[in-house]
């Protein structure tokens, strides 16, 4: 048996906090094309590679209103494995959830897309084995049952394979808690592998390596880094074994900098020399990381006030394509030292653990959560993060500028 287990695709995704007036049209096309080209690179293995099957565990499309362009997508990548007679076994998750009738999908007859409550498909590959698989679609975004109860034990097959989109309790991630499980409750179902989706990071829960999140398919922020793809699944001895297999055309990353110059225009060149350098061979989306003790106000107050920020895009606009890099964002970072040194460190600590809570924050941004794509951007850790160091730093600076008035 050899399958692909994928999921998290999230097909069509608009990568709206990242277009700004700086980015050359023709990078923007090919950002917006990532989700697609990472996902039909996927069935391209599928077909090169002869697998048994292909399991796409939840979101798939990165909205339950599915863009025309997401839809015929998929149609014509089931269409091409419909006529290599590989069947997918289909589960829709929070961002896709639908609860409409599976025929008015119009999928190919090789597709089996699973219903709301959890149901159990039966394959017989080309071997003669016989593989079931448990699984269900979200019927609406708040899937928040134990959907686990659901799922029937191990039956009188070769293989029993769960499909699951949902939170592992126990995992850390900022994606919300839905259909949760715990490992314990997967193992007890005993079957032969779990094909999870929802968490965006890759990873193994077991140390077989059979109960496996695949990650999404294409990082889609900077805090989705790192190589992004699918799990090929094999049988040898009828142990089953995944490995990875990057799909994705763009990566993200953080890149750190430690100022040798004093001038914005040596900064400006530092960067460009550091990042060429890299020899980048695939699209790399950078967000600039500068350690605020190697700089001094004046440029700290450019980079605060973007203006450091327009300048090198404008620059990075005629180099990207040759070195493979776009510079999205600039930030400082190891900004608290400074403040240490300016005011009693244990008074600012004291302030600082009133003012910056989780709730304060949740309460203040509250008023813009309810458009989903700001919320998106701002409701994570990251951006408190990022709010935080600018907050501290335009405290350094006000300080600063007092005692040198005196
Ligand atoms: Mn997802």
């Amino acid at each position: 048996m050899k399958f692909i287990h994928a999921a998290d695709l999230h097909l069509d995704s608009p990568f709206l906090g990242l277009r700004d007036e700086a980015m050359p049209e023709s990078l923007e096309t090919i950002i917006r094309q990532s989700t697609f080209e990472s996902a039909k690179q996927i069935f391209t293995d599928a077909i090169d590679q002869q697998v048994d099957f292909v399991l796409l565990a939840g979101d798939l499309f990165d909205r339950n209103e599915q863009s025309v362009a997401a839809k015929y997508f998929l149609d014509q990548q089931l269409q091409r494995l419909n006529e290599v007679n590989i069947p997918v076994l289909i589960i829709f998750g929070n961002h896709d959830y639908y609860a409409g009738d599976i025929e008015q999908l119009g999928f190919p007859a090789n597709t089996f897309v699973f219903g709301n409550q959890v149901e159990t498909h039966q394959l017989t590959l080309t071997s003669g084995e016989t593989v079931a698989i448990s699984g269900f679609s979200f019927a609406n975004q708040w899937v928040r049952e134990r959907m686990i109860n659901d799922y029937p034990q191990r039956q009188a097959v070769d293989w029993h394979l769960g499909m699951l989109h949902g939170s592992a309790e126990g995992i850390h991630s900022t994606e919300g808690v839905y259909a949760p499980f715990s490992i314990t409750e997967l193992q007890a179902k005993n079957y032969d592998y779990w094909a999870l989706g929802h968490i965006h990071l890759r990873q193994s829960l077991d140390e077989e390596e059979t109960i496996n999140y695949a990650g999404n398919t294409q990082g889609r922020h900077i805090n989705e880094s790192g190589p992004k793809g699918y799990l090929l699944v094999e049988s040898k001895q009828h142990q089953l074994q995944s490995s990875f297999h990057a799909t994705a055309t763009i990566d993200w990353q953080r890149y750190l900098i430690r100022a040798t110059g004093v001038t914005s225009t040596e900064l400006i060149n530092q960067i460009f020399a550091e990042l060429s350098e890299q020899k980048f061979k695939q699209l790399q989306l950078i967000r600039i990381e500068i350690a605020a003790d190697t700089l001094n106000d004046e440029q700290i107050a450019e980079i605060n006030s973007g203006q450091l920020l327009t300048v090198l895009q404008q620059q990075n606009q005629t180099i990207w394509q040759q070195y493979h890099f776009w510079v999205t964002s600039i930030k400082l970072t190891e900004v608290t030292n400074q403040l240490n040194d300016t005011i009693d460190g244990r008074f600012f600590t004291e302030a600082e653990a009133d003012i910056f809570t989780e709730t304060q924050y949740k309460e203040l941004l509250q008023p813009f959560a309810k458009y989903q794509f700001v919320a998106a951007e701002i409701l994570n850790d990251d951006s408190e993060q990022q709010i935080h160091n600018f907050a501290t730093q335009t405290l350094v600076t006000h300080i600063k500028n007092e005692g040198a008035a005196d």
